[in-house]
This record gives C-alpha cells, structure tokens and sequence, in this order.
C-alpha cells in the first residue's frame, strides 16, 4: 500500500437500481406515506436525493434503523433536522423491538384527515406504505418484524431485495417492500465513503483495503479511544493514518511470510468489525 494513499472514487448505480426507481415512482400513486429507512450510523448519508424527490408530496415515516449500534441520546439532533409538518421520525432496531404499534399510531397520525374522510363516509381504509431506502439499511429487516412472521428474504449484504412485494402487518398497515436504491453519482465524498462503511455498496465494486485505511482516517479522531481499545494500540495525536493501520496489522498479527503487513486481510477485519458493531457504538455523519 502506497503512503501517499488517494482516496477511492466510489461510484455504484447498476441497471436494476434505475429500474426499480421508475416502478416505485409509478407505484407512488397506489401508497398512502413512505416508511423512508436510514441506518443509524449515516441517516443523513442515506438520504438519496431521487427518492427524496419522489417522496416530495408524501408523508413520511424516517426509520431510524439499528440503533442498537449507535447511542440513543447522539440521535436527537437527527430527529429535529428530519422532523417536518409531513414527516416523523422514529428509532428502531428492527432485529429485536417489535415498533408495529409506533409506527401504525405516527401513520394513522399524518394521515388523519384521509382516514377521517373515509370513515365519515363509511369506508374502512388500509394505510398503504412504501418500505425505501439505500441497500442494506434493514428494509425487509423491519417488514418481516411488522408481520407476524418472515415474509421477505433479508441479508446482510446490499441487493438482497429484487422485485416488489405487498405484505399486511400485524396492525393492518398494507406495505411494499422495495430494493435498495443509491443514485448516479455522489457528489459528497464522505457521503458515498459512509455508505460504502455501512454495507450499502456492494464490496465487490470497493477497493476494502483503501476503505478500511480511508474508514480509520475520518473516525481516528472522534473515535480515538475505540480504536485504542479493540486493538489495543495507542494512537498519538496528529500520528500519520498509515502508521495507525500498520499497528492495526501488527496487533492483530495480520502478517505474510516474510514478515511483510496483510494489509487487505487487516482492511477486511476492520471493516467487519465496524459493521458487525464490534468497534463499539460509532455514528459517521
Ligand atoms: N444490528 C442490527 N442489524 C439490523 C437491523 N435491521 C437490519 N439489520 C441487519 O442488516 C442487514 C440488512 O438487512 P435487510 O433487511 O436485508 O436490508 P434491506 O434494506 O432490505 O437490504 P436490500 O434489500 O439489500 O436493499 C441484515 O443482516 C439484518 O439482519 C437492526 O435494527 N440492527
Ligand atoms: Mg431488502
């Protein structure tokens, strides 16, 4: 690995993302609200700026999702930013917590004066939601704890979901699950870096090991006390990234014959590790 190393140019918007833009955007008419799904670690890099356009008349539902890898309280000033006259917000880890009845009241909520208007007429009305977001934020994860019993294929790589599919949770909110979606191109470095951290970026497209050295350069220095303690190392202030990655290596023994540094095998680990939650509660944006 170079010293001087640039960081990587990301860039992932295949074919099927396109397509599936344009089916939710003529499904748009059939739903109610979209449950608009942002991992904790990024919310605001998961703002995908073509489905923030589509969702522009809509009621929103932000999820916050996997917040049991954050801390809760770091969330709060996410919430005010999110929070509008048409959207809410709520937090959720969508593994554990069954949120069914939060988020049914917070629909029923932004859409009172519709379901009003349909009860005065006699009409009993099914919310219909739009499950969106950028791959891999726990899209089918949430829908599957909505209903009563696995309903959608879930996994923890970006692209599981493919085609549309209509489920009916507990509560009676009717919602389609949608695949992740990203866009042309990220005009934010930083920002497609952090999807790229968070799994929402296929691996297969990434240099890991520039990521991994490029993931320790943004979080050395809020993050400091994290990294010392899973690897048991010591960073200096202003110490060079290189040279953190390279006790990394050591530490962990990710070494080749000849003593030379695993770099791509230590680049890896980090990166699992941050994933998995294994460096502690750590929030990007
Ligand atoms: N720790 C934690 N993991 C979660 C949570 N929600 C989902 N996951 C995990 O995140 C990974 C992705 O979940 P999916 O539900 O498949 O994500 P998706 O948004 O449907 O992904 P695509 O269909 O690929 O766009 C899985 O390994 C889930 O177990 C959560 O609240 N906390
Ligand atoms: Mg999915």
């Amino acid at each position: 690995m170079e010293k001087n190393l640039s960081r990587t140019n990301i860039n992932w918007f295949p074919g099927h993302m396109t397509k599936a833009l344009r089916q939710m955007e003529k499904e748009l008419k059939n739903v109610d609200l979209l449950l608009y799904c942002l991992d904790a670690r990024a919310p605001m890099s998961c703002l995908n700026p073509k489905l923030t356009e589509l969702a522009k008349n809509k009621k929103i539902i932000y999820v916050l999702s996997k917040v049991d890898l954050v801390e809760k309280k770091d969330l709060e000033k996410f919430k005010k930013l999110l929070t509008k006259e048409n959207a809410q917000v709520v937090a959720i880890n969508a593994v554990q917590s069954n949120s069914g009845k939060v988020i049914f009241s917070i629909a029923r909520d932004l859409l009172k004066d519709k379901i009003f208007s349909k009860e005065e007429k006699g009409i009993s009305y099914s919310l219909k939601a739009m499950v969106v977001g950028v791959p891999n934020v726990g899209k089918s994860t949430l829908i599957n704890n909505l209903c009563s019993f696995s309903k959608t294929i879930t996994g923890n790589k970006p692209g599981v979901t493919k085609g549309k599919q209509w489920v009916v949770t507990k509560e009676g909110l009717v919602l389609l699950d949608t695949p992740g979606t990203l866009w042309p191109s990220f005009e934010d470095e930083r920002v497609a870096r952090n999807l790229a951290y968070i799994g929402s970026i296929k691996d297969e497209v990434l240099d890991t090991t520039e990521l991994a050295f490029d993931f320790i350069k943004d979080i050395s220095g809020k993050y400091k006390d994290l990294l010392e303690k899973r690897y048991n190392i010591q960073i200096r202030d202003g110490q060079e990234t290189i040279e953190i990655f390279e006790n990394i290596c050591m530490s962990r023994n990710c070494i080749l014959k000849k003593e030379e540094l695993d770099y791509d095998r230590c680049g890896r680990m980090i990166l699992d590790d941050f994933r998995k939650g294994r460096l502690g509660k750590i929030i990007l944006d």
